[in-house]
């Protein structure tokens, strides 16, 4: 897979996916969005990978929305042409687990774009912010309602209001981000996690990511319900007859394909 603004890597079960617009800080543009939608689609639904990381470079996750390709921008150009709805949250529609790996900045549409994850894990340098107050803009990737829901109000006001980044400690304390590793680790360490979720089977891993998303978009009976539904379903399932059979074998269970 070539992409002008992305880089792909293999690596066994785990994909990843890297944001690749070095001279712009990774600032998302369309063609970026657009490639991104279809790398993670096709990952999606290849069957020789199991989980998909998210990341940048060394320096920056990502600046946030394209500055210079929509200062000229009008109403026409983003309500009626569906500027963000249209190609950004392809990642919301992905089935397998996918994991945002933060180094440096994650601003703007930067952050916005990494809590689309499912959870993020960061280098110390990590900085997440959502600064587009000022350019003169409100967010619009779900920064006003992700961050809220992830690190509570007050600081989502804070951040939101003040343009303040925070620093990875803070992200961690606040709950943005799971695990902070050393920059020069990063990538290592991140790798481990991908590969430890990578041997687990997908399709329940599949139907945790489910779950867990509904928690937002339900009640606590409902949402209970829906797991249970799953919980019954997986009795049917290879990877529970494989996974309970190795637990009392006393071996290592085997879900390849599960
Ligand atoms: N867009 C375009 N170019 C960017 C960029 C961005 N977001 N961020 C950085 N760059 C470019 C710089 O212009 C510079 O280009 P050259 O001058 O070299 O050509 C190059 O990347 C290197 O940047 P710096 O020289 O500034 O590098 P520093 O290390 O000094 O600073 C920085 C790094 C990340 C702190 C700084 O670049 C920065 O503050 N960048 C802007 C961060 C920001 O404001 N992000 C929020 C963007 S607004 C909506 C839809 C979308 C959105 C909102 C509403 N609706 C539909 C309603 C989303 C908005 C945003 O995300």
């Amino acid at each position: 897979m070539e992409y002008a603004d992305l880089l792909i890597e293999n690596h066994g079960k785990v994909a990843v996916i890297r944001l690749n617009r070095p001279k712009a800080m990774n600032a998302l543009n369309d063609n970026m969005m657009n490639e991104l939608g279809d790398a993670l689609y096709k990952f999606d639904a290849d069957p020789s990978v199991n989980v998909i990381v998210l990341t940048g470079s060394e320096k920056v996750f990502a600046a946030g929305a394209d500055i210079a390709a929509m200062a000229n921008y009008t109403y026409a150009d983003t309500y009626p042409g569906n500027y963000i709805g249209r190609n950004w949250e392809h990642i919301l529609n992905v089935r397998k687990p996918v994991i945002g790996v933060v180094a440096g900045y994650a601003l703007g549409g930067g952050c916005e774009l990494a809590m689309m994850c499912d959870f993020l894990i960061a280098a110390d340098s990590a900085k997440f912010g959502q600064p587009e107050i000022k350019v003169g803009v409100t967010p619009g990737a779900g920064g006003t309602q992700r961050l809220p829901r992830t690190i509570g109000k007050a600081k989502a006001m804070d951040m939101l209001l003040t343009s303040r980044m925070i620093d990875a400690a803070e992200a961690e304390r606040t709950g943005l981000v799971s695990r902070i590793f050393p920059a020069d680790k990063l990538m290592e360490e991140a790798l481990a996690v991908a590969n430890t979720i990578a041997e687990m089977p997908v399709s329940v891993a599949m139907a945790i990511k489910d779950s867990v998303n509904r928690a937002f978009e339900t009640t606590l009976t409902e949402g209970v319900r829906y797991e249970r539904r799953f919980f019954h379903a997986a009795f049917g399932t290879p990877a529970q007859k494989e996974g309970m059979s190795a637990f009392l074998a006393k071996r290592k269970a085997n879900f390849e394909g599960m």
